[in-house]
């Protein structure tokens, strides 16, 4: 195509490469949702419906988008983990982000009335915000989605027993918060229990650990994951690739058997622990340098 002399003005973007081998998270959170779930009646402290719809916008958005490894969700806010040698976009941060909050948002309001039935959706419409961060190592990735769900455990133990105070107790917003402040969880725990008979531990456990998304290979294809983690050829590849900074390189024919696999795996959304080791140690895959 001939060069018109407006073509110059390309000149002005600016190119936004996110680091390689790097971990990328893309967390969208709901834009006003104070209001929105106010207006909306989501029952307090915590909406099941709200937190389902919030989970299959997630599942949708990773089965659009495979290079996405694992996401974690609490209130309304997502974190999306992409893989470190994922090339998508050639790791453009606007492209990636901004393809993240759109496809979640398109998701969420399609699938409004299917959890929210009864209840319809009226401007101004539910948006949300999103941003992209790098971490550098497998550790910092992990002290990451740790950070995100122990403000779960802080956030939802503080709001149950505010709500508790208010709802079943009978005080006013600002009685509840002052009789809160200052308080350890210990504390908290121990309101919930003398007063209102709540054992805390026993509150569901999608608003105590909030949801992971990820792909369940071993149920799809047992042999396959299994083999190709534990082989110890597999091992030393990435271990010596792991030295030279680099992810494990694949073949065009693997790096296209791979993304099938992940096409195909089922997603499933869990509400466990994944600060700790096992999690991480039961599921070798998520770490591991194969993208
Ligand atoms: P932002 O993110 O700066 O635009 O402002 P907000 O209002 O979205 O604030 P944020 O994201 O810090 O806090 C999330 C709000 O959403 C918070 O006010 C509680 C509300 N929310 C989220 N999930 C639920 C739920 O299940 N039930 C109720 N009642 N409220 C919820
Ligand atoms: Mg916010
Ligand atoms: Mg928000
Ligand atoms: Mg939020
Ligand atoms: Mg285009």
């Amino acid at each position: 195509m001939a060069n018109s002399k407006y073509e110059y003005v390309r000149n002005f973007e600016q190119p936004d490469p996110l680091l390689p081998n790097t971990w990328l998270v893309v967390r969208i959170d709901g834009r006003g949702f104070h209001k929105l779930s106010a207006k909306y009646g989501f029952e307090k402290p915590n909406d099941r419906r709200a937190i389902d719809l919030m989970n299959a916008a997630a599942a949708s958005v990773m089965k659009d988008l495979p290079d996405i490894v694992i996401a974690y969700g609490v209130s309304d806010e997502y974190s999306f983990v992409f893989h470190k040698s994922c090339t998508l976009f050639e790791r453009r941060e606007s492209k990636l982000v901004t393809t993240v909050v759109s496809t979640f948002t398109s998701y969420y309001v399609h699938l409004w009335s299917s959890y929210f039935t009864n209840v319809p959706l009226s401007a101004p419409m539910p948006s949300f915000d999103g941003r992209a961060v790098m971490y550098p190592t497998d550790h910092n990735l992990r002290d990451y989605l740790s950070w995100r769900q122990v403000d779960c455990h802080i956030n939802n133990l503080y709001n149950t027993t505010f709500w508790a105070l208010i709802l079943l107790g009978g005080m006013g917003a600002t009685e509840a918060e002052k009789e809160l402040m200052g308080t350890y969880s210990s504390d908290k725990n121990e309101i919930l229990f003398s007063r209102f008979k709540i054992n805390y531990n026993n509150e569901p456990e999608i608003y105590k650990k909030g949801s992971v998304v990820i792909r369940d290979y071993e149920l799809v294809e047992p042999k396959k994951s299994t083999a190709a983690v534990d082989s110890p050829g597999m091992a030393e590849q990435e271990s010596s690739d792991a030295e030279r900074g680099i992810s494990a390189q694949l073949s065009k024919t693997q790096q296209e058997k791979e993304r099938k696999r992940r096409e195909k795996a089922r997603i499933t959304v869990q509400h466990i622990d994944i600060i700790k080791d096992e999690f991480w140690q039961r599921r070798p895959w998520l770490l591991s340098n194969k993208p």
